[in-house]
């Protein structure tokens, strides 16, 4: 068999998120040689996931939120563009950089590439080097795109993710939920007679002990995929997807007992200082957050400190 000797490469950018985490790449061809042709330009410095079909790389992209797509257009069933065509309509997925690898060469193709939502066209046969540099440009481009978007729904306050980021969340989730009929949950939490404590106490304090809160309620959350974000000013939002009713409720009670475990002393209540929460839970997502608002207004009509739904 001939042997590829691979010329010298410049390196790749790091992934987001983990320093020094590498690029994720998902390679999709029907052609498993095609695939080995790939592979060998990026196995070294890369983590590389494969796909034979469009079908098994739109699951992959949806477990393993790869950060870039290498397409190949011609497939039995799913073709690339369609492929690409699901990615960009899935608001966790759309950002996700698709660049095609195809034999396809005629404008027309490529200009149909490009419409879909693709980043980049590569024919083949290949050049390695610049197969490389292309996907280096595109993974620099999706680094500060992900870091611009992570800035910008990020709360300065507290670290954690913000309304904005809440409310796309929410959207992806509610649709989500509606098409597969698993339950979707929201618990508002919100800290009780927060007025007075700033009025005792002082903004700066109130500050001080909003971030506390915010460090605890996250460290209650076990799923990777529950968010806690701060809804406004003393209050906090959790978004549990896969989660019915009598599991919010659980959740909702060990927010609420791990705020009054802090026993962060309050100017005016006895115990300290604790949050009410309302839960609100289910398929049908229109409501969910006004019924998880009417349920945290019932906690407080009845004392505080507690968790209604
Ligand atoms: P309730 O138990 O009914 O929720 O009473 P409350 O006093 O917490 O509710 P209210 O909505 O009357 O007051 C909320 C207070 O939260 C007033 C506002 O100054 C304070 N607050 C909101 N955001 C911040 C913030 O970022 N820092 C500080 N220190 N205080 C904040
Ligand atoms: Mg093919
Ligand atoms: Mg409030
Ligand atoms: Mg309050």
């Amino acid at each position: 068999m001939m042997q590829l000797s691979l010329p010298q490469f410049s390196p790749l950018p790091a992934a987001p998120g983990v320093p020094g985490r590498r690029p994720r790449l998902l390679i999709v061809d029907d052609q498993p040689v095609n695939i080995q042709a790939l592979h060998r330009v990026f196995a070294a410095d890369c983590q590389v996931l494969m796909a034979t079909d469009g079908a098994q790389a739109l699951k992959l992209c949806r477990e393993r939120q790869p950060d870039l797509v290498l397409l190949d257009v011609q497939m039995p069933g799913m073709d690339g563009h369609q492929l690409c065509a699901e990615l960009k309509a899935d608001p966790l997925l759309r950002t996700i950089p698709v660049v095609f690898v195809t034999a396809q060469d005629h404008p027309d193709d490529e200009t149909r590439g490009l419409d879909a939502g693709a980043a980049d066209f590569i024919t083949k046969p290949f050049n390695p080097a610049v197969v490389r540099a292309r996907v280096r440009t595109q993974l620099t481009l999706k680094a500060q795109a992900d870091l611009l978007r992570e800035l910008a729904f990020i709360d300065g306050l507290t670290g954690m993710h913000n309304r904005r980021h809440f409310d796309e969340r929410f959207a992806a989730e509610a649709g989500r939920a509606q098409r597969t009929r698993a339950p979707l949950a929201v618990a508002l939490v919100d800290v009780d007679h927060f007025k007075r404590y700033n009025d005792a106490l002082g903004h700066l304090a109130g500050d001080d002990c909003l971030r506390r809160i915010a460090t605890a309620l996250r460290a209650c959350l076990r799923r990777p995929t529950d968010l806690l974000a701060r809804y406004g000013g003393e209050e906090f939002v959790c978004l549990l997807p896969d989660t019915d009713l009598a599991g919010a409720i659980g959740v909702a009670q060990l927010l609420e007992a791990t705020v009054r475990g802090l026993a962060l002393p309050h100017p005016g209540q006895a115990d300290g200082v604790t949050v009410s929460v309302g839960v609100a839970a289910g398929t049908k997502t229109a409501d969910l957050l006004d019924n998880a608002d009417k349920a945290l207004y019932l906690a407080k009509a009845a004392g505080r400190g507690r968790v209604s739904w």
